[in-house]
């Protein structure tokens, strides 16, 4: 359970997991299907044997239920989690005339040449979303991601469904329903999506007045991605139980491929010879009730001592 659940799983892979190739070109170690469940009354469930940064989960997590779909407001954030999906499509049109920026995510680890060219068009590419409001249009929206299936879900018949909204007034109105199911994976949109949803389906379950989640994960970055999902569902969850005048209960991350990449190993093995530590507690501001109204300011993490900061590059 915990985080001690993350770091068997962490082991499990290195030990069982299977040698695959995948999409980014890095190799990974992967098995196919895992359940860990975090006990949400314990604690907040940030990981201690490295430091997780709560700021950048707490802003993605604010842009999905803004319903925005535009790197604009995390970089304005501070949050640079998504620029490569975004600075791919700029560097692929012809509004791009910079150095040749095809495969930047593997030659910028290999070649230090490279590198300081990349990190100079990303630079560039920074400014330019941040202050012109047409290129920002044209090349800081991800497409019809999580943001957009959340809250504008397109229907065959053009209607719109917000399906965050009706799963907070059907866990007000009915918890006992089996049926407080948010989907991101829409078929027909997964061709506009700069990434199809990794985090694809979650539900609710209301129990002895407290509030549970569960999340599908189709594919899991076990090293990167999933300290963040973690956190991210964790939020939500309270944040969704404070708006329903529920407790929490527990958060439920089931994954389909879960893999640990080849060029992760080293840092996966420094975080396993790490002691864990006490969980941190979140506090939000009880001035606030909808899920809709809360900004940055609103939570706050307290009583977290993680270890220090473990960095490794990112698979584009
Ligand atoms: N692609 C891959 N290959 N793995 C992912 O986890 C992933 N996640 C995405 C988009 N694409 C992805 C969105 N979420 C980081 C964490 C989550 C995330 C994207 C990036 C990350 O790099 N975390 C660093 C800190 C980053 C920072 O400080 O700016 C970390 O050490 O946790
Ligand atoms: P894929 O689309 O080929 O599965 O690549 C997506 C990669 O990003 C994969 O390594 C999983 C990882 N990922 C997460 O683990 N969590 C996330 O929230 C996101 C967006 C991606």
């Amino acid at each position: 359970k915990g985080e001690q659940a993350y770091l068997n799983l962490c082991k499990h892979i290195l030990e069982n997991g299977e040698k695959k190739e995948d999409r980014t070109k890095t190799g990974t170690y992967s098995v196919f299907g895992h359940q860990m469940r975090f006990d949400l009354k314990e604690g907040f469930p940030l990981l201690t044997t490295k430091k997780v940064p709560f700021r950048l989960v707490a802003s993605e997590l604010l842009w999905f239920i803004k319903g925005d779909t535009n790197i604009r407001y995390l970089l304005q954030n501070n949050n640079n989690i998504w620029n490569e999906w975004a600075f791919v499509k700029w560097v692929n049109s012809t509004e791009y005339s910079g150095p040749d920026m095809s495969d930047f995510g593997i030659r910028s680890q290999k070649d230090p040449v490279f590198n300081e060219q990349y990190q100079e068009q990303m630079a560039i590419f920074k400014e330019k979303i941040l202050n012109d409001d047409d290129f920002a249009r044209n090349f800081g929206d991800l497409g019809s991601v999580y943001g957009k299936q959340w809250r504008e879900w397109k229907t065959s018949r053009n209607e719109t469904i917000d399906q965050l909204k009706e799963v907070i007034d059907a866990i007000r109105n009915n918890p006992d329903s089996r049926r407080h199911i948010v989907s991101a994976w829409n078929p027909e949109d997964v061709p506009n999506m700069a990434l199809p949803p990794c985090h694809t389906l979650f539900q609710f379950y209301v129990a002895d007045g407290k509030l549970s989640c569960q999340l599908y994960q189709r594919s899991a970055d076990v090293f990167l991605g999933v300290p963040f999902n973690i956190a991210s569902y964790a939020l939500l969850t309270y944040l969704i139980a404070h708006e329903c005048n529920l407790e929490v209960g527990e958060f439920v991350h089931t994954l389909g491929d879960t893999h640990i990449y080849a060029n992760h190993v080293e840092q996966v093995n420094t975080q396993l010879n790490r002691e864990v530590r006490s969980l941190p507690q979140l506090e939000i501001n009880q001035d606030k009730t909808s899920i809709f109204d809360f900004e940055l300011n609103d939570f706050e993490i307290i009583d977290y001592h993680p270890h220090p900061t473990i960095k490794a590059p990112i698979a584009v």
